[in-house]
């Protein structure tokens, strides 16, 4: 059910997060929004207001662990708890190897990667001791396939991938009942590419989405199906993409 549920959703002011923040909020669930850019998050949760949802914001830098324990305290006081976190926030300057871009590198590990770790830490112990929640992660299909331009990022995408599989398994061995759920999404017209600082590389990958492109709301809806599914169900794994997308 996702009526009444409290999801908190990282990298929700734009793309994917956004359009997610919107659809649960229109089907009853109370959402908490973080990103960096909160002045879009304000005029967000203004529009989910007028719609008669129910929404709160703060600024959150997934790479801060105060960050992202505030964010979770935030839900608890607007809303009295935590029952689903959307870990969404994400990064993809890629370039080929050669091009020696080490800061994006650092940079993708550290969102990606070390952002997953954090919004993971300040919701466990909560769900751990109510005995139930839900995790879900936005990896890539560039989580699941490699491609030349997308070492790093296909790497941290492989990252989410292993570490919800294993959150899965021990949750199921502790008897936590954690649900968990990856989304492995292909061209979703976003914001995305807007950081690709290599140019050669922002010109091909823009081609493909103006090609195969579909909306963030495809995978919103993919996200409300993973929560509506009953408590002792866990639907593990989506990969989704333009019909029409062939790799
Ligand atoms: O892209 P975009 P998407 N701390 O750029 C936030 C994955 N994915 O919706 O902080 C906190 O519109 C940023 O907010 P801000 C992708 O890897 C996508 O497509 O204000 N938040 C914004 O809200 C990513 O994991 C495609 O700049 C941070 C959001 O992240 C997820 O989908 C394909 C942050 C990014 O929104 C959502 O990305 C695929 C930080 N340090 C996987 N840094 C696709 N679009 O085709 C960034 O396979 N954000």
């Amino acid at each position: 059910m996702i009526k009444d549920k409290v999801v908190v959703i990282t990298g929700a002011s734009s793309g994917i997060g956004e359009a997610t923040a919107k659809l649960l909020a229109r089907r009853g669930a109370k959402v908490v929004l973080g990103a960096r850019r909160d002045d879009r998050l304000k005029q967000i949760v203004a529009e989910i207001g007028a719609q008669g949802g129910q929404a709160a914001f703060r600024e959150l830098d997934v790479t801060s662990q105060s960050d992202n324990d505030a964010i979770i305290n935030l839900a608890k006081e607007r809303f009295g708890g935590v029952d689903v976190i959307f870990l969404n926030a994400g990064i993809m300057p890629n370039s080929q190897l050669s091009a020696l871009k080490t800061d994006d590198w650092h940079q993708m590990v550290d969102v990606n990667i070390k952002g997953v770790l954090n919004g993971v830490a300040a919701v466990l112990p909560t769900f751990t001791a109510k005995k139930s929640g839900q995790v879900i992660t936005t990896s890539s299909v560039a989580g699941l396939k490699a491609y030349p331009g997308g070492a790093v990022y296909g790497g941290t995408k492989w990252f989410v991938r292993d570490f919800m599989e294993v959150l899965r398994m021990e949750s199921a061995q502790e008897g936590t009942n954690i649900r968990t759920a990856t989304i492995y999404p292909a061209a979703v017209n976003t914001e995305l590419l807007n950081a690709i600082s290599d140019k050669a590389t922002a010109e091909t990958m823009q081609k493909v989405y103006d090609q195969y492109g579909i909306s963030p709301e495809r995978i919103a809806e993919i996200v409300a199906f993973a929560i509506d599914a009953p408590d002792d169900t866990t639907i593990n794994e989506f990969t989704v993409g333009p019909a029409n997308q062939p790799w």
